[in-house]
């Protein structure tokens, strides 16, 4: 199909898939309410659906035997998640699947993130895949991908200051750090451990993900009356989390009985630095460890009791990608939020489920199998 022919159909799309979006509507992968109700009902983490939101056979991409050029401008290289979420999209837009993949490694920079989209519309792409660094900053050269005709599908983190892009695949973090909080009230109260002294290492500054979480967690740490000691970016590294944690266990020393990192990498890090600074945590320590990814090296600390629960972020979006531009093919409309399925994971069986936003929320003991199985 000419190019000016998809693009006229795919605008037709976007402008009815914001209607759509706004006002809500089912999908065959998910009923994805507002991104802020928390009650989401996730898409189904196994093999993508066959079928597209119209419930037809959904044309395979490159239908017409046309190669399909996809521009994907990703957060960087900074965590097992990132390397996980990369893989998945270079697995499935892969060329013996019909695609050619423009990939750019922002590096964690908002300035080369926007320059790698405006490159992929000088390209002429047929799709760019988005994970934005940060939230906001994106309205002008959403304007210019539309006004160029090429949909945008955004994943992961959010984008706040704009909607001009046909879909979002990704996670509810603030349903993240609530699930956080909750399970600590319940393991603290399993514990008798009355009072909570509470450490925080950030992600990175602006990310939705950072937001998401910090406001989930604080909502529940408020009502509990526990006291956060202090919050720092760790900006999603080992490194940041080990260089926050060294500075925690010098202001902070003997103060503080539990730790939340906002990804895997960052605790890594902190063990290293409590380690180093003689601080027992995890299990049989006097802090307990929280994590969020369930990265597969961080389900084997979990599972090994280092980390007491790690709250998984899942970075696999990539075939629930493909689904939406196989909709847009097909003259289709794509929900405009797709929400991924993810599993709260902890080391001791002493909770079955905690209550999130008023849904009963099972927690997985981590085993060998589920490792082998992670991400
Ligand atoms: C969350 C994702 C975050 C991960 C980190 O969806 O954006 O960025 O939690 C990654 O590991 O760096």
């Amino acid at each position: 199909m000419k190019k000016k022919l998809v693009s006229a159909l795919v605008c037709a799309a976007m402008v009815a898939t914001m209607a759509v979006g706004c006002g809500g509507g089912g999908d065959t992968q998910a009923d994805a309410p507002a991104a802020d109700a928390g009650t989401e009902t996730p898409a189904d983490d196994a093999a993508a659906p066959e079928e597209d939101a119209t419930g037809d056979e959904a044309a395979a991409p490159a239908a017409g035997g046309d190669v399909i050029t996809i521009g994907f401008a990703q957060v960087g290289h900074e965590s097992d998640w990132r390397t996980a979420s990369t893989k998945s999209c270079q697995d499935v837009f892969s060329a013996e699947n019909g695609y050619d993949l423009q990939f750019v490694d922002c590096d964690n920079d908002s300035a080369v993130q926007l320059e790698a989209v405006r490159g992929f519309i000088e390209q002429d792409v047929d799709y760019i895949i988005i994970d934005p660094i940060v939230s906001t900053g994106w309205d002008t050269v959403l304007t210019e991908c539309e006004d160029a005709g090429i949909p945008v599908i955004v994943i992961d983190r959010t984008i706040d200051d704009s909607d001009k892009y046909v879909s979002w695949v990704g996670s509810n973090f603030k349903t993240e750090g609530l699930a956080a909080g909750e399970w600590l009230k319940a393991y603290a109260a399993a514990k008798g451990i009355s009072e909570l002294n509470v450490l925080v290492i950030e992600g990175s500054t602006g990310a939705s993900a950072t937001i998401g979480r910090t406001e989930g967690f604080k909502e529940i740490a408020d009502r509990e009356g526990w006291t956060i000691l202090d919050s720092q970016s760790g900006d999603f590294t080992q490194d940041g989390g080990a260089e926050v944690m060294e500075s925690y266990c010098k202001s902070y020393e003997g103060q503080f009985n539990v730790v939340i990192c906002q990804n895997d990498n960052e605790a890594f890090g902190a063990m290293d630095a409590m380690t180093a600074a003689g601080v027992s945590y995890g299990v049989d320590g006097d802090v307990i460890l929280v994590s969020f990814d369930a990265c597969t090296a961080g389900l084997e600390f979990v599972k090994s009791g280092d980390i007491n629960a790690d709250f998984e972020c899942n970075p696999l979006a990539a075939p629930f990608v493909e689904e939406v531009i196989k909709t847009l093919a097909s003259g289709g409309t794509p929900e405009k939020e797709v929400y991924m399925a993810e599993h709260w994971f902890v080391n001791e069986d002493i909770l079955s489920s905690i209550e999130v936003n008023g849904e009963t929320q099972e927690l997985t003991v981590v085993t060998d199998d589920i490792i082998a199985a992670q991400y």
